[in-house]
Parts: C-alpha cells; structure tokens; sequence
C-alpha cells in the first residue's frame, strides 16, 4: 500500500489503541512509523535511519535481518503451522526446544512450561507457586513478595507482581496475595557513607522483614529480576542476590528469577541469574528467547517444583492454545543456534561488555551525568543537575524525555525512564557500532545540557 506517512498516522490514531500510551496525545504528535530493519539499524516511514540502542523492546538479541529465523518459521508454517500440546499430543519444535532449553539454562533446570509472552509466564508462575504448596498441604502460603519499580508483564498477575504505583492506580491492583518490598536501588535508598555492599545486604534484609511480618507461613516465593530493566536498568551491589538466595533458602521459600529481559545473553552469561550468583528455582523468559521474530515465552521448572509437581500433583489446570506453538519454537531454535554459533555470549561477556563499560566510564565525566553504570549490554545514565550532590532535577523540567527527543532527532533509540537514560542494544553490536552509538549519546548530552542551561534548570 503506498500510503504517505501522515496518510498513515491518520489511519494509525483513527484505529489503533498503542500500548502504554496516552491515545490523544498520540494522535496529536503522529506515531514514528517504522518500516523496515537490518542489524543494529532501523528505518522509519520518511526514510530515517535509526541505530537501535533498545534492540526493539530489549529482545531482539541476535539484531535484525537473520535469514536464518525467516526460513525456520516459513519452513515450519509450511510443515505444520500450528497443533498445540493438550490433549496428550506434541509438536517436535517444542519437543526440540524444552530439550534446548534443558541444556542452555542453569542445571537445575530440566522442565519449561511454554507460554506466549512474559506476562502469561509470570501469570504461570504465580498459579505454579500456589498449586506447588497446595499439593504439598501447605495451601495458605500464597503470598508472593516482589519489589516497587518491578516490572513483570501488564495481565492481571504480571501488573500485580510489578511494582509500577501508575499501573497499580488503574483497575484495583495488586490482585489479593501479592506485596512489595523497597528496591535495591542505591541512589534512592543509600545511606551516606554506606558502600555499595552493605547496601545491598542492607536491601535483602528487607525481604527477610517483610517474611517475619507476613509469617513465613503465608509466603510461597520472592520474584525479582536480576536487574531490573523497565525500572530503569537499576543494577544490585554484588552482594544482594547471594543473599536474598540465603533468606529464601533460611525460609523456604520459592525463589523466582524474572528474565525476560536478563536472559538469553544480555548480561554476559546466558541467564541473570548466573552472572549475580543465585540458583533460583523458577525462571521466567520471553524477547531474547526468539529475539522478538516471534512471540514465546515460558518458565523454566527447577527440580524441587518439577518433582513435586510431576510426583504428586496430577492434573496441572493451566495452560494457553499457544503453549509451545510450533512456529515459535522453530524459530526460538534457530535463534538459540545463531546465539551458539556466533559465541554471542561470550562476545558479551568478553568484549563488547567491557568495551561498552570503559565508553560509559567516559560518559560519566559528563556534566550531566550522575552515574553511568552498565552490566552486559544494559546500561544507564542518570542524569543530575548537581553532579557531586546527585541533586536531581524538578520533575517537571522532564530531562530524560528532553534527552530521548534529541535522542530520536539525531538517529538513536534510547529509553528514558524519569531521570535515566538507558540502552539496552543488540548483542551482535560490534566495538566500531558501540563507538557510533556512544558518540550519539554524547551528542544529545550535550544537547540536552544546552537546552537545560536555556532554561535556567541547572
Ligand atoms: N518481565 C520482564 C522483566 C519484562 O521486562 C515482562 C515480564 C512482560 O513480558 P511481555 O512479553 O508480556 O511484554 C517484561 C516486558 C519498557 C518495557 O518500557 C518493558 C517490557 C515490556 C514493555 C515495555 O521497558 N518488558
């Protein structure tokens, strides 16, 4: 259809309710269409070349314009595009892949439960925890605690399970049996004076606090993700992971890592959860899995919850029609494939991570900046109006959306969450990509610093 882009926008605001989106103010500015897609790089509607510095929507991990993952969805639709998995039958992508997923995730993992996304994977979760302790006689432990600035999915239980205050204000959430602890977030909540390991003991402590309020009686498992992406790429200390492990562990309770974005290679380890030292007994994951061609997500099973579950707990009542779809698994197969092939991972952990790490230390001279932080290929900025005091700027001035609009004008998507500014690229970027990217980065800063001095908000 040859349509121009404002023909479109038209047809866009006359019918399409966007996500996370304030529909009338959409309407006015028009949608930045996006046509087509190649690596690291995007294009949009006016011929507009973008670097891609959020690979999509933190999934696309493999970059752009694999062939490999077209052919395996168009051979597998050819073949048989859809039979799902009630009823005792089975497809062989999804047989091939619970396989695949047995030997790329952490050891304890020997089962997945398929979902369609995250939100329906952390939906599993919290139905698997409760049916876990009820076939173990212990049905009042219900509760699940989760952390404020959590994000884990928009259905009823993944937006309960989040910790986002505007979400929670729409629609009565969080759904009954769900509590939130205070993030491990040290800008906020560090004491002066206080190193960054005493904080994050000091953070896991407060899940032990609200296990003793709660009675460890009533609580069935602790959900986190191992760095909180959507939140604003908030990175523990080193110390906190080990012992929430510790405190569950001390309580017996379920310990679930969320990786929906953490998994998959984006921290330079396969999963989260390796890369922070922990063993958790869920798993969570979505995006990465098939690098966003398609959508699938999951939870991987962890041996204590397989057992009891497939030992002792007959019929589990749960499930979606496209619970292992074929299409997706084939395509999730390929694209695991493409992730081994390349030593993706290991190029992550090795040397785009690091490179990545040493171009923010840079950045963090900035006068802008406050903290540069990264871990894999995540990163954030936060940006100050003072950097010595970390003083932040009037809410109002809206500085990251300042930031992520010269973002945008200068050929780079990056996300702003309040005052950070975060990427999160594909993991195929190279070094001469980072440096690209780095110096958009750059470049917007210091329009951003022009337009903050403009307005008197320094
Ligand atoms: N868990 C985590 C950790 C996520 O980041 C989900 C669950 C839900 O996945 P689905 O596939 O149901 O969307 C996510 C999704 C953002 C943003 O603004 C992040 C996500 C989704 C939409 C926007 O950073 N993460």
């Amino acid at each position: 259809m040859t349509r121009t882009t404002l023909e479109w926008q038209a047809a866009d605001s006359a019918h399409f309710l966007h996500p996370f989106t304030d529909f009338q103010s959409l309407a006015r500015k028009g949608a930045r269409i996006i046509t087509r897609a190649d690596n690291i790089y995007l294009w949009d509607s006016d011929g507009h070349k973008l670097l891609d510095a959020m690979s999509g929507l933190w999934c696309v991990n493999v970059g752009y314009g694999q062939q490999a993952l077209v052919d395996a969805a168009a051979a597998q639709m050819k073949e048989l595009p859809f039979y799902n998995a009630f009823f005792q039958t089975a497809t062989q992508p999804a047989i091939a892949l619970a396989e695949k997923l047995a030997e790329v995730t952490p050891p304890q993992f020997r089962h997945v439960f398929f979902s369609g996304s995250g939100s329906e994977g952390n939906d599993t979760v919290v139905r698997m925890v409760r049916r876990y302790w009820d076939v173990l006689g212990e049905p009042q432990k219900q509760v699940n605690i989760s952390r404020h600035n959590a994000y884990h999915g928009s259905t009823m239980a993944g937006a309960s399970l989040g910790g986002m205050a505007g979400m929670h204000a729409q629609g009565g959430l969080p759904i009954p049996g769900i509590t939130h602890i205070d993030q491990p977030y040290w800008v906020e909540h560090g004491r002066p004076g206080e190193s960054r390991d005493a904080f994050g003991l000091r953070a896991a402590s407060w899940l032990e606090d609200r296990i003793l309020a709660m009675g460890a009686d009533k609580v069935a498992a602790f959900i986190g993700e191992p760095i909180q992406g959507a939140g604003g790429v908030i990175i523990p200390p080193a110390s906190y992971w080990p012992e929430i492990q510790r405190i569950c562990d001390k309580h017996g309770i379920l310990l679930v890592s969320d990786e929906v974005i953490c998994g998959f290679g984006r921290t330079g380890r396969w999963f989260g959860c390796e890369t922070f030292g922990f063993k958790p007994d869920l798993m969570t994951f979505a995006k990465g899995v098939t690098s966003g061609y398609i959508p699938l997500g999951g939870v991987m099973v962890g041996a204590r919850v397989a057992r009891v579950l497939i030992e002792q707990g007959g019929e589990f009542e749960h499930g979606y029609t496209y619970s292992g779809h074929p299409v997706s698994c084939a395509v999730a197969l390929a694209n695991i494939q493409i992730i081994q092939d390349q030593h993706l991972v290991a190029h992550v952990h090795d040397d785009v991570g690091p490179y990545l790490a040493q171009c923010f230390a840079l950045l963090a001279e900035h006068p802008l900046v406050g903290a540069a932080e990264t871990c894999g290929l995540m990163g954030a900025l936060l940006l100050v109006k003072d950097k010595a005091k970390l003083t932040p700027f009037d809410a109002a001035a809206g500085i990251g959306m300042v930031c992520r609009g010269h973002c945008f004008a200068n050929g780079l998507i990056m996300r702003a969450v309040g005052s950070r500014m975060i990427i999160a690229p594909p993991l195929v970027i190279t070094r001469g990509q980072i440096d690209e990217m780095v110096a958009l980065i750059r470049r917007c800063l210091d329009l951003t610093l022009a337009d903050a001095r403009r307005h008197g908000w320094l």
